[in-house]
């Protein structure tokens, strides 16, 4: 069933609570701080607010470990701050979506403190708890958790393991086991009921796992297997996703966004609708989360191949046509600032950074803008494993360095790759700490604050951050831009990205030069009719002899052609 949707129309905001703005200057960002941005928010042209995690949490991965899903991470504030939040969004007519992290929660969540107890506890079968092998000194299997090391860890009082995707701090639930789901779905509902207007899934296609628990395919001289056959898209996936449908999902006019790796068009398609209903409307896939990096490692730097980008595109545009939507991303709170990752952060910031928000903006699907990226926020190299805080980044470091790896090798990856060079405060203005906080930063500010904020941005009609406000009123003032047929032309040229977008009698041609080179291209279609409009571009003029098009580093222009 295809029909135009709100959260189809909709472009997102995502806000990293910790990071975006401290109100009680304890160095923490908090949900007061959010408040006071909310009209900067809307300004931009934003409809729908991400929040993440905002949960009662030990930090261990900075609230990706939850200890009390219904109660408030103290450094943010209480719920009635939150209440506030959510009123404080819908009155100025934006929606809110709340991360939902019900794969794992914290190992100090009640009911990890009650399942680790003992055997006979009620709650034990909340979590996954095997005997190991070889006489219990190996773990149950070989897997390699997310953050380095194994995914089990032994727990002497019950002398059995437990399984952690992810950090020893993030015990893994076991949805298996029909209570916990309950207990998840009345909690969904608990924040429903709340006004919230949907979620965002995170690692969603992880929760069900192969009950066998065999061990992964592994190198000869690697340390653990790759289990991730057996925990991906598991054999009860789609029956606990139904479930949660016909639970909570259905009842409510939301948004859903999993958090989907190794899931594939098929599965998005499969998952995001049954009989008619929305089950989940969209997911985030990460295939152009490893374009620029070895498939085994993410550490490992590869060079940007622009035919691998366009033929990913292609795949989900045309795969989920009429049958499905995209999320459309490039950066987030687990990835590098894009304008330093895909684009140019120094002597073509500006360019590359609207080249990148023009991709974005026409391509099918709903667009998430990671906060910052909307100033052209770029990486940061902290020049020691002391000043960065990410537990992956950090396990990273200590793994590496036990293994013998050099320390400014690892310190090299680690700024390229690191997460937190997406978590550094938000740059407010050019004032201490980049008008973040009063107090001691949790993490340093970007030294490159003083150029780089939002005050000077909003006041320099070149910038990133009013580009980004102009595409977006583009795409909203043309629906073609949402909803139309996707058509790549040139699709063999190395570093143009040039496609058509079709709806009724609405046509566009966007032209993005990918990288710093300057080039001459002919364009495919008769661009100097007068029914052709420029409706928006990076450079101020446009040089364009005949059908060839000469273009600038990052140049990239959107046309309306009838
Ligand atoms: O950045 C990554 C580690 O290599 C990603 O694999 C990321 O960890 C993965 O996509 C899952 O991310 C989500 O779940 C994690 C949490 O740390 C991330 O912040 C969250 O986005 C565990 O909850
Ligand atoms: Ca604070």
């Amino acid at each position: 069933m295809v029909n135009n949707r709100w959260w189809k129309e909709a472009v997102v905001y995502q806000i990293y609570p910790r990071s975006f703005n401290d109100s009680n200057q304890d160095g923490i960002g908090d949900i007061p701080g959010i408040i006071e941005k909310l009209d900067y928010v809307k300004d931009l042209g934003i409809d729908v607010i991400w929040l993440c995690p905002i949960y009662k949490s030990p930090n261990a991965d900075n609230g990706y470990d939850i200890s009390d899903y219904q109660a408030i991470m103290d450094d943010f504030g209480d719920l009635e701050d939150v209440e506030r939040l959510i009123e404080e969004i819908h009155k100025r007519d934006m929606k809110v979506i709340f991360d939902l992290v019900v794969n794992h929660t914290s190992d100090e969540h009640e009911w990890f403190i009650k399942s680790s107890s003992s055997l006979e506890n009620e709650y034990r079968d909340y979590y996954i708890w095997e005997k190991g092998k070889d006489n219990n000194n190996k773990p149950p299997t070989n897997w390699e958790s997310f953050f380095g090391g194994s995914t089990w860890t032994y727990d002497k009082k019950t002398d059995e393991y437990y399984l952690h995707l992810f950090d020893e701090k993030q015990p893994d639930l076991n949805w298996e086991n029909q209570e916990v789901r309950a207990k998840i779905y009345n909690m969904m509902r608990w924040w429903l009921n709340k006004g919230i207007d949907g979620f965002r899934m995170d690692v969603i296609n992880m929760i069900s796992k192969n009950q066998n628990f065999p061990d992964g395919e592994k190198d000869p001289d690697e340390d653990y297997g790759d289990g991730k056959p057996y925990f991906l898209n598991g054999p009860r996936l789609y029956e606990y996703i139904k479930e949660m449908g016909e639970e909570v999902l259905f009842d409510y006019d939301i948004m859903t966004v999993g958090e989907t790796l190794n899931f594939g068009v098929e599965n998005a398609k499969k998952f995001s609708e049954v009989n008619g209903k929305e089950l989940l409307d969209m997911v985030f896939h990460f295939e152009l989360m490893s374009v620029d990096r070895n498939d085994e490692s993410k550490w490992i730097k590869e060079e940007i191949d622009l035919k691998e980008i366009k033929k990913i595109y292609k795949k989900w545009n045309h795969g989920l046509y009429k049958s499905g939507w995209n999320a459309i991303y490039l950066g987030n709170h687990d990835q590098p600032r894009i304008v330093s990752r895909f684009g140019n952060d120094e002597e073509y910031r500006v360019e590359s950074a609207k080249m990148l928000a023009t991709m974005m903006m026409t391509m099918p699907g709903t667009p998430y803008i990671y906060q910052g990226e909307e100033i052209g926020m770029t990486n940061v190299a902290f020049n020691d494993i002391g000043k960065y805080r990410d537990v992956e980044t950090i396990n990273h470091y200590r793994i590496e360095i036990n293994k013998g790896k050099a320390k400014d090798e690892v310190m090299k990856e680690i700024q390229r790759v690191s997460r937190d060079n997406a978590r550094t405060p938000m740059q407010w203005n050019d004032e201490l700490n980049a008008g973040f906080t009063q107090s001691t930063p949790w993490i340093n500010v970007n030294s490159n604050y003083k150029e780089i904020n939002v005050e000077k941005s909003i006041n320099d009609s070149d910038s990133i951050y009013n580009y980004y406000k102009n595409i977006i009123k583009i795409r909203k003032n043309n629906i073609g831009l949402i909803y139309g047929k996707y058509k790549p032309l040139l699709e063999d040229h190395e570093s143009v990205f040039l496609y058509i977008r079709e709806y009724k009698n609405e046509k566009y041609l966007i032209i993005l030069n990918f990288f710093e080179q300057e080039l001459s291209v002919e364009i495919p279609i008769n661009i100097k009719t007068k029914e052709v409009k420029l409706l928006i571009s990076n450079y101020k003029d446009i040089i364009l002899n005949n059908q060839i098009l000469n273009l600038r580093p990052y140049e990239s222009l959107v046309f309306k052609l009838g």
